[in-house]
């Protein structure tokens, strides 16, 4: 498959499998899978036909490791980023004490006020290193990296969840426990 059928189709399969099982008609269980013979069918009736050896190729390969198969490889869904209402079914985990989140400079005054909000999916994406961080931020603009006090919010209730390809999940970063860079 050639890298630009491969971008193409990783985009795709997080249309269907993150936001909207809906434009080629798939059911989708309560944890969010589908079923891989009926992906593949569905895709080929819109044009977008891969066959089982492509689709293996790009959940071993994608640069995010955003898809993943059950054991036997007849469900697949993908692994975090869902803005529709499905349950990953993860178990809460402890954090490292500090994680990051990588946003726009735009958005902090808002953020100031708010706190981290979860905004159209499922859960706030953390990330526990900073490089990361920086990439996820740098979508929306100038970056900026703030550090989550994540292991006091645990103590506090909060839970946090590690999604099989390294997200850190949470349902909200209240103010308190975000630290803001210092403007020197
Ligand atoms: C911001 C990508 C104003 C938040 C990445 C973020 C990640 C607020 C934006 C995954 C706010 C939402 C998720 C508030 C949060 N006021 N802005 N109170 N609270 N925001 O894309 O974390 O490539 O939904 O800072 O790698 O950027 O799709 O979330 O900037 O893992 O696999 O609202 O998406 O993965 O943006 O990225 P997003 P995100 P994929």
């Amino acid at each position: 498959m050639d890298k630009q059928k491969e971008i193409r189709t990783s985009k795709f399969l997080s249309l269907v499998l993150r936001h909207k099982p809906e434009v080629i008609g798939i059911t989708m269980d309560e944890n969010g899978w589908v079923e891989v013979d009926e992906l593949l069918q569905k895709m080929a009736s819109k044009g977008k036909a891969i066959n089982f050896e492509e689709l293996q190729y790009i959940v071993a390969n994608n640069n995010k490791k955003r898809f993943t198969f059950n054991e036997d490889q007849s469900l697949i869904r993908a692994n975090q980023g869902h803005s529709i209402d499905i349950n990953l079914a993860l178990k809460p985990k402890s954090p490292p004490n500090i994680l990051y989140h990588g946003t726009a400079t735009r958005f902090l005054e808002s953020i100031q006020q708010t706190g981290l909000e979860k905004r159209s999916r499922q859960h706030v994406h953390l990330s526990a290193d900073k490089a990361t961080a920086a990439m996820v931020g740098k979508r929306h603009g100038k970056l900026v990296i703030l550090e989550i006090k994540a292991t006091e919010m645990q103590k506090d209730g909060f839970d946090f969840f590690c999604s099989k390809n390294g997200v850190w999940l949470t349902d909200k970063v209240p103010v308190p426990y975000l630290i803001f860079p210092s403007n020197e």
